[in-house]
Order: structure tokens, then sequence, then C-alpha cells
């Protein structure tokens, strides 16, 4: 072993081929592999013509003559609201549902193609009427309700374009990201709903908002949650009130492929939050690309259901941009899986007929903890595809989604990518890839993925390394806004030396024998055990294969004998909660994992828990469990989806 890979100690055999039904009605056909490696740029030139429609067609494909910037497209022109929303209207397709709507208290709203385009076109306007125009930037800060989507879309359709901030973030977060992109408007709503709930939206804006000199000229308030607010009067303005003076008519115009779309900040593990910046034709193209090609869309037929929140980029990618370019018809739920009661989303697919549903690992891995009693309570026959994003999912919570979720022989796409990667990257396609519960798989069409030891040679199976993507691809974040260095310096400075710059995601990975690639974590979160460089998730996995485990989070901590050694955090599921004391399963565990993967990943210690600690999309933050582990401190909580997560637990250890 060397300290230039990671070593890979976890075997998965059980494999999954499609259907001959599945494969034969299949959206994607093998030749999408052979064009994209017969000339990879034409082929994402064809896609940008085959799934966009251009006010002004582009004659240039990439430029990529100043690494890292990159500008595909370029001399094309387009309006995204336009590909989102108009052109099916015009297609014909104006009485489709674009979205069914649900409220968490149970109230719900369908909206047609044709409706969703004639509100648009007076936000848009509306808008306009305040002064936004190509060039600004809007601060959309809401609960999942459509006025989020319509913000979003009559904010591109006038060629400026957006921030979106988790409606869960503070004051302060907000505020950080309003000055950070200089935004002129703020999109809010009085509250929303939440846990039963509502939590208040317009307070943490006027917060946000009351200290000193802001860009913010504008707030439009969304009437939501009624609760109470206050007012500033010039500045704040009711969404309806606008909504109702505006015009109806607006005419989409084009805008340059490299216009600015969005700006969305990602927290990363330190500093400030990096703004990353996305651009229009080539992130619309792969955005509705992979929407289409991954998720195996029959717009005519299928409900489609992405759990995300918008402001997450997996709610920009495939709740507003990949599905609605596409036409298809979506869910969209306000609040909580578990309100009223733990069968919420099952009646929802219920209800809807949902056949596509996308969510994360988390999710699964909460509902394993509860039980398969829930789920089976509901008709969930109508799906027939199932997707994963946003952590390795474990196998065995792989194998529990697709056997409970989805009757047992539904195909799971395990989509690897990331806010900077702006569309799906490593996935399946569900009716040509043989499926192996834990691994991402292959690159998607036109994606070059390899991965390299710390010195920049290519690691051999079984080793793992670090992920990098080799080659410019057409949704690529276009840079950190207003800080082009910390853009070269952040994802294109490991490897200097090579000849062409290549972009490290920070994730670890390892490819088997059939070129399959199974993501390892982040390799911040790699263990240094005696020498042996081990990741997070196959741990995790491990821990997670035994019957009495829900979820599972591994962190290395200080050892004397071996520099570090494996801490893990595990959950139990529900029904075994009292089946043994904590010591029993932490002994049996460690057995387990000893059993699993070998002695050299038994975990010095187990702490059995009733939660861990996660961000607003569901990620768990091991760093905070090393400060646990190694009796520091605890650090900044403040991305944290439940910021008292970490007092519990560590009450609980005390
Ligand atoms: C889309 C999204 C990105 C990080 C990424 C990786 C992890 C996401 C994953 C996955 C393993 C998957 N990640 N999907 N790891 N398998 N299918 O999650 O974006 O919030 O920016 O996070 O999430 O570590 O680097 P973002």
């Amino acid at each position: 072993m060397t300290s230039n890979s990671i070593d890979s100690l976890l075997h998965e055999s059980r494999r999954f081929a499609p259907s001959d039904a599945f494969s034969a009605a299949s959206e994607a056909s093998r030749d999408l592999y052979t064009s994209a490696k017969e000339d990879r740029i034409e082929f994402w030139a064809d896609k940008a013509r085959e799934y966009v429609h251009w006010h002004k067609p582009f004659t240039e494909t990439l430029d990529w003559s100043t690494p890292p910037f990159a500008k595909w497209f370029a001399d094309g022109e387009l309006n995204v609201a336009y590909n989102c929303l108009d052109r099916h209207v015009l297609a014909g397709n104006g009485d489709r549902t674009a979205i069914h709507w649900e409220g968490e208290p149970g109230d719900s709203r369908s909206i047609t193609y044709a409706e969703l385009t004639a509100e648009v076109k007076r936000a848009a306007n509306a808008m306009a009427a305040l002064g936004v125009g190509q060039g600004d930037v809007v601060a959309i800060y809401m609960p999942l309700v459509p006025e989020a989507v319509i913000a979003m879309l009559a904010t591109v359709r006038l060629g400026a374009a957006h921030s979106v901030v988790f409606g869960g973030f503070s004051a302060e977060s907000l505020r950080s990201r309003i000055d950070d992109a200089s935004a002129k408007l703020v999109v809010t709503a009085d509250g929303g709903w939440r846990k039963g709930k509502v939590f208040p939206l317009k307070a943490a804006v006027d917060a946000a908002l009351a200290n000193g000199e802001s860009s913010v000229t504008n707030v439009l308030v969304v009437k939501r949650g009624d609760n109470d607010v206050e007012w500033t009067e010039g500045r704040d303005l009711w969404w309806h009130d606008q909504i109702e003076a505006a015009e109806p008519e607006h005419e989409a115009q084009g805008f340059p492929a490299e216009n600015p779309l969005f700006v969305l900040y990602t927290s990363g593990t330190t500093g400030k939050p990096k703004g990353i910046l996305h651009t229009s034709g080539g992130y619309l193209t792969q955005a509705a690309f992979t929407h289409k090609n991954v998720f195996d869309l029959k717009p005519e037929t299928d409900v489609y259901w992405c759990t995300a929140d918008v402001g997450w980029i997996t709610g920009h990618t495939y709740v507003t941009y990949g599905p609605l370019a596409n036409g298809a018809t979506q869910v969209l739920y306000e609040g909580t899986p578990d309100t009223p009661n733990q069968g919420r989303w099952w009646e929802i697919i219920q209800k809807f007929g949902v056949s596509i549903f996308y969510t994360a690992p988390t999710a699964i891995r909460s509902f394993m903890k509860a039980g398969r009693q829930i789920p089976e309570q509901y008709d969930l026959s109508s799906i027939r595809v199932l997707g994963s994003v946003g952590e390795p999912i474990n196998p065995e919570a792989w194998i529990w989604y697709r056997d409970v979720i989805g009757a047992g022989n539904t195909p799971i796409v395990d989509t690897w990518w990331q806010t900077e990667t702006g569309a799906i990257m490593v996935s399946a396609l569900p009716g040509l890839t043989t499926l192996k519960p834990g691994s991402a798989q292959v690159p998607i069409p036109g994606i070059k993925i390899d991965i390299l030891g710390e010195d920049g040679t290519r690691v051999d199976p079984p080793n793992g390394g670090l992920l990098v993507v080799s080659e410019p691809w057409p949704a690529m974040l276009r840079g950190i806004w207003g800080d082009p260095e910390r853009f070269k310096e952040t994802y294109w400075s490991k490897f200097p030396n090579l000849d062409a710059p290549k972009y490290f995601a920070g994730d670890g990975a390892h490819v088997d024998e059939d070129g399959d690639i199974w993501l390892l974590g982040r390799v911040d979160d790699v263990m240094n055990i005696s020498g042996h460089r081990l990741s997070t998730t196959e741990i995790e996995s491990a821990l997670v294969s035994n019957h009495i485990v829900a979820e599972a989070a591994v962190v290395g901590a200080a050892d004397e004998a071996t520099g570090q050694a494996v801490v893990a955090f595990v959950i139990l599921k529900s029904n075994q909660e009292h089946a043994q004391t904590a010591a029993e399963a932490s002994a049996l565990l460690r057995l387990h994992v000893a059993k699993e993967i070998g002695a050299i990943a038994r975990p010095r210690e187990i702490f059995i828990v009733s939660e861990l600690p996660k961000t607003r999309s569901g990620k768990i933050m091991r760093r905070l469990l090393q400060d646990v582990a190694e009796g520091r401190e605890i650090g900044d909580t403040t991305t944290l989806a439940d910021t008292t997560v970490m007092q519990i637990i560590s009450d609980k250890l005390k």
C-alpha cells in the first residue's frame, strides 16, 4: 500500500440487469456512448440542438483556449425560461400539467404549462418594473411553493441571475449571500410550512437588510404562511399585488449562451461560502439531456418527483430546469416527509401516481429506520425508476429502496454530481446498465472521468484515488462569483504538472474491473489507520449492512497506537432500539465490520446515537463528529439542518 491510493476493501457482488421490457422501451440507446466516444464535442453540439431552442444558433461549440475558463456555444443565444415554458405551449402542450404542488397542510394546486408560462410572464414584467434586467442578481429565499420556481424563471427570463438561499438558513447567511452577489431584489414569503408549523421568512430578510447599506432596493413577498410581517414602505411589496398589476404579455428575448444564469453558494468545510456561477446554454443542455436519459423520462406519461428543495443544486437542475425544459409533469411538495404522519411521501406518490422518484440516501435511511411497514400501506405500483443523489448510497439501503419502494424490480440510478458540475456526471442509464448496489457506475455519455493517485498517475483497480473530470463539460461551473483566483486554486491546482488542467472534485473513488466507479466519500474524510488509507463510505456501508443498523457515520480520531482510529456513530433501526444494550450493540458491530471488511477497519469505539449532524441537503457533517470523537469543542454548526443535534449527541455521550 502506498499513500498514493485509498484502500478499497468492501466487496459487493449483487447485480441487477434491466428487464427486457424496460430496455426495449428505453429512451436512451447505446448509440449515445458510441457517438460521444467518436466525437465528444460534436456530441454535445448535437445535444444542444436537440434539447434546446436557440434564438440564435451557435456556430462554435467549445472554447477552451484559456483554461480553466470554458465557453460553450458562445455565439449562440437563448432564453432559458422560453425553453422551459413558451416552447411547450407553442408545441401544443399548454394543457399538460407542469407542477402538481402539495402544501404541507394538505392544500394543493395543479398548474399547466400554459398557466405557468402566463404567471412567469407577469412575474417577469413585475420584476422588470422594479428595474431588474440583464446583469442583475435576484435573491430568492422561499419555502417550496410554486412561486419559488416562478421567481427563478422570471428572473432568468429577463436575463438576470438568481441566487437561491435555503429557506432554513439564518438571516446572517442570507445577508452574506446578498452582499457577496450585490443582489438588487429579494423574493421571499411571509412564512412557509414545516413540521406542522409556520416558520417566518420575511423576518429573516428584514434582519438581513437591517444594518447599513444594502444593494437591495425591493423585497417581493409571497403570501403563504399568513403570519404577521413587518413592512418597510417603499421597499416591501406584496407579490400578488405586483403580479395582478403587471402586464400579461412578455416576449422572451435571446441572451448569450454564456449569460450568467445563477449563483449558488456552497458552504464547503472552511472559509467563506463560494458563489458557484453557472451560465445558460451549456447548463441547460446537460440538465435536459441528463434528466431525459438518466431517468428515462417520457414526458407524455411520466409523473416525476424530485424531493429536493430549490435551495440545493438538485432543486435547480432536477426540479426547475431539467424537468421543465423537457416538458415533464412533476410533483413539488412543501413540507417534511413525516408531517403529519410518517407515510406522507408515499401518500403523495399514490395520490399523483408518481412514476419517477428521485431522493437522497439520508431520506432512504430514515425510512429504513422507521420500517417497511409504513410504505407497505400505500400503493406505490406507479413507480418505474428510482434515483439517489447527495451521498454514496450504502448497498443495503439500495437493496431496501429497490425492494420496498421499487417492488423488487425497479431500476435505481445512483447519480454522482456536485453544485460545481451543474448536472449529473456519473450514473447508470436504467435501460442499458446492469446495476450494482453502491456504485454510481459510469460517466454519462460525453463526460470524461479519471481516478488518479496523488502523483497524477492513474490508480489501478481495486485501489481508490482522486476522482477528476479530465475534459471540460457543458454544465461546468464557470467560476466562483467575484473570485477567479479562488476558482483556479480550489478546483484546478491539484495536478499542475499534467499537460491539460483537470478538475478535482474533492471526492475519492475507485474503479472496478468492469470500469464501474464507486465513490468513497470526500478525500478530506479519508482516515489513515496504521498507514492504510480507508474511506468512510465502505465502513459505513459495512455497518449499515448489519440488520440492526439504520444509519452510520465514521470518522478518524487521533490514536497513539495507530495514528488514527475508526470511531463510528450509529443509529439503530426503531425496532432494535431496546433489543440490546448499547454495549452489546457496539460489540456486535465491531465484530461485524471486522468480518465484512477486515480487522484493520474495526472501529475502536462505536457510539449508539439517535441523530446525526446533517446539512440542509442531508449530508453528514463528519467534522463535527470528529470534534466529539477527539473530545474537542464542537466547531461551526451554522449550516446544520437542525442545530440542536450536536447538543443531543454530546449530552448522550457524556
Ligand atoms: C448533487 C450534490 C456534492 C458532493 C459530492 C459528493 C457527494 C453527491 C453522490 C455523492 C456519492 C453520489 N455526492 N452525489 N457521493 N455518490 N451519488 O449533491 O451536490 O450538494 O454540491 O454535493 O456530494 O461528495 O462531491 P452538492
